[in-house]
């Protein structure tokens, strides 16, 4: 065992392929930054040295999700590749139904319009952005019932993902049980910094929530990346595998929204899982509508086939373990050079506290998104806001919504970049730490009614 410890490992794959990445100079990083308005969405991606912006979409697929790829059957009606995914969905997830949609936002568009009405309420481990916005354009209210110490980038809680019961049986208590269509779970929470909810606070959520007959719904983007941490943390888990732990959290849900870009390994794709069967009736009316036949929902059928395969991969213990892996390095190497950020270290990106990086700027100033800025500057890294910008403006009173998380992530895709990449990009973190004093703050000056940080530009304060 110890012996173990001392021995050097590598990503549980080799290089089949490879894509040239281009590498600018300062003054061409200072006039495409100018050109993109100060915002990291806006830039062309053939000007980016080292691509941080996300892991949605972004993940290499293997060789065997390629050879998927030429077994697109692409009927409009009934592709057998649907069925694939059905299978899969039903084998690792364990839910009944699924309805195929272009991405995850569709699927909670779906969910949203079916469940919300009106002046409900729904709470949630923190919120998402396009998750609270589809709920807000049902008509509901999006309540975060999160464990305090999600909000504390210092706190070291090892399930900052955690439902406060409290929290939540008091708004149940005070808005009514009829008030409330759904309790929202997301396995990570990726606001929160890439923080896992424990298998035992779920079950508690379960047995409140049944005592009131609300359902879940569950946001399973990184649910693998969870059940990681599960295994890792969790008494009672470190002999379960991946796929069992998964399984097991499924299961204490009632439907579920996923983008299949993060986890399960595709560049596009998403579904709704169900297990009611009049929901269900309900949800593959309405894909019709705005993404597809039932069984396509927007993807193709190779698309699906791609899918069906990168389930079964996400679950794969060597696989997750080196991907959680490859963050947790990044995030070791900057915490030994000094820089603040969001702890325990996430599972699918970096979090840097903004906030203490830059002091001398007020919310206001949009220190997040300077920081952003800053980065991509210095080397090229791209990296996305997760501050004031993104979380948009109260609806009722048209102010700022202002987080207490101010955050700069650095988001890792899966299975494309390497070791060196990561030195690359905590060595840029350092230098722009140390230069922290000279970044200015920016002020918008286009701002977008809808997911603002899409595409706001800014000018330097
Ligand atoms: C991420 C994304 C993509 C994104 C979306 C909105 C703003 C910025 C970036 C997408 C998620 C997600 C969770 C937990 C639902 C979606 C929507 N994340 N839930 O992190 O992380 O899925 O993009 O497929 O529509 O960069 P979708």
């Amino acid at each position: 065992m110890s012996n173990e410890k001392k021995r050097s490992w590598a990503e549980p794959y080799k290089i089949k392929m490879v894509e040239p990445v281009k590498m600018t100079t300062p003054e061409e990083r200072q006039k495409a930054i100018r050109e993109a308005g100060y915002n990291t969405f806006l830039l062309r991606s053939e000007d980016v040295y080292i691509d941080l912006l996300t892991d949605s979409g972004t993940s290499a697929m293997s060789d065997r999700q390629w050879a998927g790829m030429m077994l697109g059957d692409e009927a409009y009606a009934g592709s057998r590749n649907f069925y694939h995914l059905e299978d899969a969905v039903r084998e690792y997830y364990g839910y009944k139904h699924i309805v195929p949609t272009h991405q995850g936002r569709a699927a909670e568009h779906i969910i949203s319009q079916l469940m919300i009405e009106e002046g409900d309420f729904v709470p949630g481990n923190m919120y998402f952005t396009t998750t609270k916005l589809h709920q807000e354009l049902a008509g509901g209210t999006f309540v975060d019932v999160i464990i305090d110490e999600a909000h504390d980038p210092e706190s070291e809680h090892p399930f900052k993902a955690d439902i406060d019961l409290s929290k939540l049986e008091n708004l149940i208590k005070e808005k009514g049980a009829d008030k409330i269509p759904y309790v929202s779970i997301a396995t990570t929470v990726n606001m929160a910094g890439g923080q896992p909810i424990s298998l035992g606070n779920l079950k508690e959520v379960r047995k409140l929530t049944q005592k009131y007959n609300i359902p879940i719904v569950h946001d399973m983007t990184r649910v693998a990346e969870n059940a990681y941490f599960i295994k890792q943390r969790e008494p009672g888990y470190e002999n379960k595998s991946i796929k069992e732990i998964v399984k097991e959290i499924c299961s204490l849900t009632d439907s579920a929204t996923m983008s299949s870009k993060k986890d399960a390994l595709v560049n596009i794709g998403g579904f709704l899982a169900l297990n009611d069967d009049e929901l269900f009736d309900k949800a593959r009316n309405m894909v019709v509508i705005y993404e597809g036949l039932h069984t396509y929902g927007g993807m193709a059928g190779r698309d699906m086939e791609a899918l069906a395969i990168g389930i079964s991969e996400s679950v794969d213990y060597d696989h997750i373990r080196a991907r959680v892996g490859q963050v947790q390095y990044l995030g070791e190497k900057l915490l030994e050079m000094g820089i603040p950020i969001v702890k325990p270290i996430g599972s699918h990106g970096i979090f840097l506290n903004a906030k203490k990086i830059l002091p001398q700027l007020s919310q206001d100033q949009l220190p997040a998104q300077s920081l952003s800025a800053a980065l991509y500057l210095d080397s090229g890294v791209r990296a996305m806001e997760r501050g004031v910008v993104s979380a948009g403006r109260n609806p009722d009173t048209g102010e700022h919504n202002y987080p207490k998380l101010e955050l700069v992530r650095l988001t890792i895709p899966r299975r494309v970049y390497t070791q060196a990449h990561m030195d690359v990009v905590a060595e840029s973190v350092e230098a722009v730490y140390n230069n922290a004093k000279e970044i200015k703050g920016l002020k918008f000056v286009y701002e977008p009614e809808y997911l603002r940080f899409f595409q706001s530009r800014f000018e330097v304060l």
